[in-house]
C-alpha cells in the first residue's frame, strides 16, 4: 500500500517560531533552515510530509480548499475566516493574545453611529450585532491605532498582548471579545482519507502541548 502525501501549512511570522518545536515533537523536522530560505514549499525528513509557509490569513484558505491537509493558525484567523471545511482538533496554546476593542484613552462619548476600524471586519459585524448595535466598520489592512488618532475611527478591533501599543499611541482597551491563541486546523475531507497518518501526529502534538504546560 503506498502512504498518503500530507502537506502541512504554517503561518510565517510569530507564530512559526512556537510551532517548529511542536512538529519536532512529532517526528516532523524541516529539511532545511526555514527561516534563512525564501522557498515556501519545504521537505522534511519523511519523503511524504511537506510544508508550506505562507500568510497567516491564508492558512485557513488552503486547507479548506485542499491546497494543504493540515494547517495552523490564529483563532482571529479562523474566526475571521469562518469555520467551513476546517475541523479544529488541537488548541497549540502558543501565540497567546486577545481580541479587544480600544479607543482613545479618556474619550468623550460618541454621538449617533460607532466607527470601527479593523482588519477583523467579520469579528466585528458579530461582535457589535450580538450588542444589537449597528456600527460603520472601515477595513484597514494595519496599523489600526492611527485610525482614531486621526479621526478616521472611533475604536479599533485589534489584537493586544502586553498593551504597550495601544499605550503608545494614547489608546486604551475597552472591551474584550476573546481569548486567542493558535490552533491546528484539519481539512475534513484529509481528516477522512488521511486518519491513520494524522492521528499520531495529533496525539503526539497534544502530549508536548500538554508537557509544556507542566513545565
Ligand atoms: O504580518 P502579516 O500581515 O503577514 O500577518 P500578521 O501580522 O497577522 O502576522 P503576525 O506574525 O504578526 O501574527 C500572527 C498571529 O500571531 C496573529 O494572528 C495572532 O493570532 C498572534 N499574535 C499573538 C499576535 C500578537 N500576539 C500581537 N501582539 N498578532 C499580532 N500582534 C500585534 C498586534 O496586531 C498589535 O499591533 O502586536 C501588537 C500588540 O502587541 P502589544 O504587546 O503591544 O499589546
Ligand atoms: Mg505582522
Amino acid at each position: 500500500m503506498n502512504t498518503p502525501h500530507l502537506t502541512i501549512a504554517l503561518s510565517k511570522g510569530r507564530i512559526l517560531t512556537e510551532t517548529l518545536p511542536l512538529l519536532a515533537a512529532a517526528d516532523i523536522h524541516p529539511a532545511e533552515d526555514i527561516f534563512s530560505s525564501r522557498k515556501l514549499i519545504f521537505d522534511t525528513n519523511h519523503d511524504n510530509i511537506k510544508l508550506l509557509v505562507i500568510r497567516a490569513t491564508d492558512v485557513p484558505t488552503y486547507v479548506e480548499y485542499g491546497g494543504a491537509d493540515m494547517g495552523v493558525a490564529g483563532k482571529d484567523v479562523l474566526m475571521e475566516h469562518g469555520g467551513q471545511g476546517l475541523y479544529e482538533p488541537l488548541d497549540l496554546e502558543i501565540s497567546r493574545c486577545k481580541l479587544m476593542v480600544a479607543g482613545m484613552k479618556g474619550a468623550q462619548p460618541v454621538e449617533g453611529r460607532l466607527r470601527v476600524a479593523s482588519k477583523f471586519v467579520n469579528i466585528t459585524r458579530d461582535y457589535y450585532a450580538r450588542l444589537g448595535m449597528q456600527v460603520d466598520i472601515i477595513k484597514l489592512y494595519g496599523a489600526m491605532e492611527l485610525a482614531p488618532i486621526m479621526g478616521l475611527a472611533d475604536r479599533i478591533v485589534d489584537i493586544v498582548d502586553t498593551g504597550n501599543t495601544l499605550r503608545a499611541n494614547g489608546l486604551e482597551p475597552l472591551e474584550h471579545i476573546a481569548h486567542i491563541s493558535s490552533r491546528l486546523v484539519v481539512g475534513q475531507p484529509s481528516m477522512k482519507m488521511k486518519f491513520e497518518m494524522i492521528q499520531p501526529i495529533l496525539e503526539k502534538m497534544q502530549a508536548a502541548v500538554v508537557a509544556k504546560r507542566e513545565v
